[in-house]
């Protein structure tokens, strides 16, 4: 940032030093642009700086959810678990922005507030939190798709007596339940990650759940020599499978329908892949069209059900727990578990029903629902995030002629391939709504759209243009295309935050695009190769 508030000349100003700000950083200074990065929290991570919840993990496999950009980079590291914790994962972010000197382009505890784009300049200019402004001629959003946490506005949080904390702005020192009488709101993949874990510390946990999701096992397990071994031997065939799959994990899929094999076999198709080989997404690819076929969907479903009422012991919370009515296997989020459902058969775990028997309001000494309150010492919000959008709305973002993305996107994002708005010149969203980006392993999908972007901004600059700008026709298009492919599918019936059902009077869209990643990646190199098609670069 400069000093005297003028804005410096920069090539590329990236919000954000997650996964993707960090790449982009990387990969355009490999490319000989200058390039800066302005990120809120006091250290790099992004996602993985926030959500310290316990239990933290993701759930991509880490040996796919990491870099492919630097074979170095993968022989020297290596994973301890399937699934890295989140300590893990952001050991690593740490190591690869010192691996590659990325540090001192990255301006620390600095909040972007706004960011106009100057016609005449064709230089965007962006103001922070405190007050500086900084510009630069190509903005890249790096900001995250789930960076934004939503709390509900219960009445009363301001009068209650014991502390509460949302999973996705966890304490540093992290929390100590011992002893603690603990509410738990929220049971998507925040919620249950951590239940398991409050339990064994907690004197009582009280979980309560408006929504029954679908979770599968893990099936994590350490990483041992060998597995590792045969893991960084194996990377370029490992990717290069990943690529192909219609998520950009390497997952084993099935290419038969569930209607085409008789009861039994199905039933071994979905144990496999439920037990200590499968675990995870690995689910979803039981068969070729469970997210496409009500009845295949409804057989992956059954089967769920019928290992929760295996699990939990209590058939009322088990039945609680089975998810009912218009949910779609998989087609809200699907969560990845370790021993979530066994945690109900804890005697010190209450489940308590929030859709019979709504929240009313926070007390001074706990929670009250319609049915009575619950003393509670701790409420932990597990309750989501403003998803996709909610971090670029975050941002009062001015294009051409003053007109503000909020504004333009008042009924639903509007991007041409998930890449950039009509009216933002020069600005590019890394992998944000209308591409595959959260259906896909994210950091495969960030790979691939900064060296897309950063390959596009090359070309303008080889061919002496300043500006690069989606076309509308273009991006209308695409967003037609985006609605069109998810609409073949079951996703849009789930009531989850790839709809922006969770947040109240956000416009219900289909954000991500579901025409899955060797297809994307497809359509991007023909825009590219047909001289970046859909965009005007003048
Ligand atoms: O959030 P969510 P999340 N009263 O939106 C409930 C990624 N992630 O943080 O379903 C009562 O899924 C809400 O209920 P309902 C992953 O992509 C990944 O868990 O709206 N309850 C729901 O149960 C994930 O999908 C990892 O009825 C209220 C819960 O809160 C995404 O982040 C780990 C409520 C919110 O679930 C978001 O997951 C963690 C209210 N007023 C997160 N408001 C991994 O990699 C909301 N809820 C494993």
């Amino acid at each position: 940032m400069n000093d005297s508030n003028q804005p410096k000349a920069l090539d590329v100003l990236i919000i954000g030093a997650g996964f993707a700000g960090l790449y982009q950083l990387y990969r355009a200074r490999k490319a000989g642009l200058t390039a800066r990065v302005l990120e809120a929290g006091d250290d790099v991570g992004g996602t993985w700086y926030w959500n310290r919840y316990p239990g933290a993990r993701c759930d991509v496999e880490s040996l796919d959810y990491s870099f492919s950009f630097d074979k170095d980079l993968e022989q020297e590291w290596t994973w301890s678990e399937r699934y890295a914790t989140q300590p893990e994962i952001l050991r690593y972010i740490c190591h690869v922005a010192d691996r590659f000197d990325l540090r001192r382009d990255i301006q620390l505890r600095t909040r972007v507030t706004r960011a106009v784009f100057d016609e005449q300049a064709k230089r965007w200019t962006v103001e922070t939190r405190a007050g500086e402004s900084s510009g630069a001629q190509f903005l890249v959003l790096a900001t995250g798709c789930l960076s934004i946490a939503q709390a509900p506005d219960f009445k009363g949080l301001s009068s209650f007596a014991g502390k509460w904390y949302h999973s996705a702005d966890w304490p540093k020192e992290g929390v100590d339940f011992t002893g603690k009488r603990v509410g738990l709101i929220g049971t998507g993949s925040s919620g249950v990650q951590m239940a398991p874990l409050i339990a064994e510390q907690a004197e009582h946990l009280t979980v309560f759940q408006r929504t029954a999701n679908f979770s599968v096992p893990a099936q994590n397990e350490p990483l041992d020599d060998q597995a590792v071994r045969d893991a960084k031997a194996s990377y370029p065939e490992r990717r290069a499978r990943g690529r192909e799959t219609s998520n950009g994990i390497c997952l084993e899929a099935n290419d038969q329908s569930a209607l085409d094999v008789s009861d039994e076999e199905r039933l071994r198709e979905f144990e496999f892949r439920w037990r200590g080989a499968g675990g995870g997404f690995r689910m979803l690819r039981a068969f070729n069209d469970l997210l496409i076929n009500e009845k295949s969907n409804e057989h992956a479903a059954n089967f769920v059900r019928s290992k929760i009422r295996a699990i939990v012991q209590d058939p009322r919370t088990a039945e609680l727990l089975c998810p009912k009515g218009d949910l779609p296997f998989g087609t809200k989020r699907l969560c990845v578990d370790s021993g979530y459902y066994e945690t109900f058969n804890r005697p010190n775990v209450t489940l308590v029903d929030v859709k019979a028997a709504p929240i009313e309001e926070v007390t001074l000494r706990g929670l009250r629902t319609s049915e009575g309150e619950h003393e509670l010492d701790v409420l932990v919000f597990a309750t989501g995030f403003d998803a996709m959008t909610g971090a670029l709305r975050a941002i009062d973002i001015r294009g051409v002629g003053g007109v503000a993305l909020r504004e333009k996107w008042e009924h639903g994002p509007r991007t041409y391939l998930g890449i950039s708005s009509a009216g933002f010149p020069n600005m590019f969203i890394i992998a944000g709504p209308g591409s595959p980006s959260v259906l896909s392993n994210m950091v495969h999908s960030i790979e691939e759209h900064v060296d897309w972007v950063t390959r596009l901004i090359l070309h303008a600059r080889g061919s002496s243009r300043s500006l690069v700008a989606a076309g509308i026709q273009a991006e209308n298009e695409w967003v037609h295309h985006v609605n069109e492919v998810a609409d073949r599918t079951l996703y849009p019936r789930g009531n989850s935050w790839y709809v922006g059902a969770n947040i109240p009077g956000k416009p219900r869209v289909f954000m991500p695009y579901v025409g899955g990643v060797p297809a994307y990646r497809n359509i991007l190199n023909d825009v590219a190769n047909d001289g970046y098609r859909g965009f005007a670069l003048s």
